[in-house]
């Protein structure tokens, strides 16, 4: 490489490692501030909420749950890019690379502050960030080899002037650079681990191990739910009737999983109520009226066939006699919850009164909900789609009518009224597999909203419609399993499932895209059998 190239290349370096000492300290003060200060998170969430519906629609499609990962991949590779671009512009200029990361700084800073709830403090590890970015880059650039103060020679000596100095000079400086890059790398990534360390999660994790999860008023009224129950075979791949909840599907905005400790938890209860309220974790725990229920969640963005639905048992306080207590004006229509992190939900008021097991959930599958699932209380309606009435980390509900407030997606285009619709799902055979010709089985799930599943029925190719063996229900709210014996014959088939609800109404095959108000179709698969 010539020493003009090599020049290039080290004052691109200084860019970068500059930039990344900037986020080291950002991440550092955010540690001391709240995590929720984090330069690189508050640009990401603000992104989130500003990207058009579309963008994150595929996001979630092109990524699934690692749409959030991506998102601070991306910002990070532009991140290095600048800087690595503000590291040469700087080397004739250093003003340029001082206002380029001030400029980044305010960015961040700007997206801090505006982050729901946060105060002018947040903007404070941004601001921490640019000056230790500041400081690294012009320290860096003084060690850049034909720099002013490597040589002795004035500031404006350029590194295509490097090829002037004798080689052992040069080698000198080069290693004096690599080793300043070095230390500042260091440094940043110390900075960085330090931050998550002191505004780290440890605490609420604990505290969570440590909850024990309510008890039922009445012992569970539930039927225990062995799969294979009934003269139901186990198939292997058919999805379980409950959903472990560690394969549990996830869908929500933050890019960090919010952490509330349960000690210093309350829900505010107000607007158009007769009384407010305020409840602890302990208030709901330690009611008397506690229930259990298996409901199956869905995300109105799952394709069809796809896998955005899951089912638990939760373990909650009834909504409708939080409600009751809080006494709901006249005219009230809708119950707006907020989470920890702002996101916003919006569910029909009347749903929440009247749906049976609508609940402000503590518990999932045996255990306090998971820190992804809303821990320590989120709300479960049956029949909604989560957006419209699965508010996980809830810390405030507030009873307004739909005339006057809209809720996240519903502001980003999504129908404000959203039950869920019927659905169904063949999970065996998968897509592409290859089956044995002979017996085999198909198998999968299905569900509607609220009336339950009357029949399935499987087409394979263009052939009859073949009713399948339904699994026994243990509630409509709760997903069902089905299957079909199948002689496949040797080639390719297309096998189809569609679903029939208990007042009689088949699934319709016409499709849709999921926005605005879920997708629709029959969910067909291809498979080999040889
Ligand atoms: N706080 C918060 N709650 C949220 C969301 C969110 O983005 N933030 N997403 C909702 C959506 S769209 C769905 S489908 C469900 C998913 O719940 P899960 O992640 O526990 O499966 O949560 C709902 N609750
Ligand atoms: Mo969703």
């Amino acid at each position: 490489m010539s020493p003009a190239a090599s020049g290039r290349v080290r004052a691109a370096i200084a860019g970068v490692v500059a930039a990344a000492v900037a986020l080291g300290g950002g991440e550092l003060a955010a540690g001391l501030v709240g995590p929720e200060s984090s330069p690189v998170l508050s640009v990401g969430a603000a992104a989130v909420d500003l990207s058009p519906r579309a963008t994150t629609e595929f996001a979630i499609s092109a990524f699934g749950s690692n749409d959030k990962l991506a998102l601070l991949i991306g910002l990070l590779l532009v991140i290095a890019v600048a800087a690595g671009g503000l590291g040469l512009f700087s080397v004739r200029r250093r003003g340029v690379g001082v206002a380029g990361l001030a400029a980044l700084g305010a960015v961040g800073a700007a997206a801090a502050v505006s982050r729901p709830g946060a105060s002018l403090l947040a903007g404070v590890p941004s601001v921490v960030a640019a000056a230790a970015g500041i400081a690294a880059l012009l320290l860096l650039l003084s060690r850049l080899p034909g720099s002013g103060a490597a040589v002795g020679t004035p500031a404006a000596v350029t590194p295509a002037d490097a090829a002037d100095i004798p080689a052992a000079a040069g080698e000198f400086e080069r290693r004096r650079f690599v080793l300043a890059a070095g230390a500042a790398a260091g440094v940043a990534a110390i900075a960085a681990g330090a931050g998550s360390l002191i505004g780290g999660s440890r605490d609420v994790a604990q505290a969570r191990e440590g909850l024990l999860v309510p008890a039922a008023a009445t012992p569970s009224p539930l039927p225990g739910l062995a799969d294979g129950a009934a003269g139901f075979p186990e198939v292997e791949g058919l999805s379980p009737l409950l959903t472990p909840n560690a394969s549990f599907y996830r869908i929500d905005t933050a890019l960090r999983v919010p952490q509330i400790d349960p000690v210093g938890w309350s829900l505010r209860i107000h607007g158009r109520v007769d009384r407010e309220l305020l409840l602890t974790f302990n208030d709901l725990a330690g009611r008397d009226d506690v229930i259990e229920a298996d409901i199956t969640l869905a995300c109105v963005s799952n394709e069809v066939g796809g896998p955005l639905a899951g089912s638990a048992r939760w373990v909650g306080v009834p909504l409708a006699r939080l409600l009751q207590e809080a006494g709901v004006e006249p005219g009230a229509d809708q119950v707006l919850t907020r989470s920890v992190d702002g996101w916003t939900c919006a569910t029909p008021t009347m749903d929440c009164l009247n749906t049976p097991n609508a609940m402000l959930a503590l518990a999932m599958n045996g255990e306090p909900l998971p820190l992804e699932h809303g821990f320590p209380v989120r709300m479960i309606v049956p029949g909604l789609y989560g957006y419209v009435s699965a508010t996980k980390w809830l810390v405030d509900m507030e009873l307004t009518t739909f005339g006057v407030s809209d809720a996240y997606w519903v502001q980003r285009g999504w129908d404000a009224i959203a039950p869920i619709q019927t659905f169904s799902r063949i999970d065996v055979p998968q897509p592409g597999r290859t089956v044995s010709a002979g017996t085999a089985t198909i198998a999968g799930v299905a569900h509607t909203g609220s009336e339950g599943i009357s029949a399935v029925e499987v087409r394979i190719d263009d052939g009859a419609w073949a009713q399948a063996r339904l699994a026994p229900s243990t509630s409509t709210q709760l997903w069902r399993q089905w299957y079909l014996p199948w002689e496949a014959e040797q080639g390719i088939h297309v096998l189809t499932v569609r679903a029939v609800d208990t007042k009689g109404r088949t699934q319709s095959g016409d499709r849709y895209p999921p926005y605005p108000n879920a997708s629709s179709g029959w969910h067909s698969v291809r498979v080999v059998v040889g």
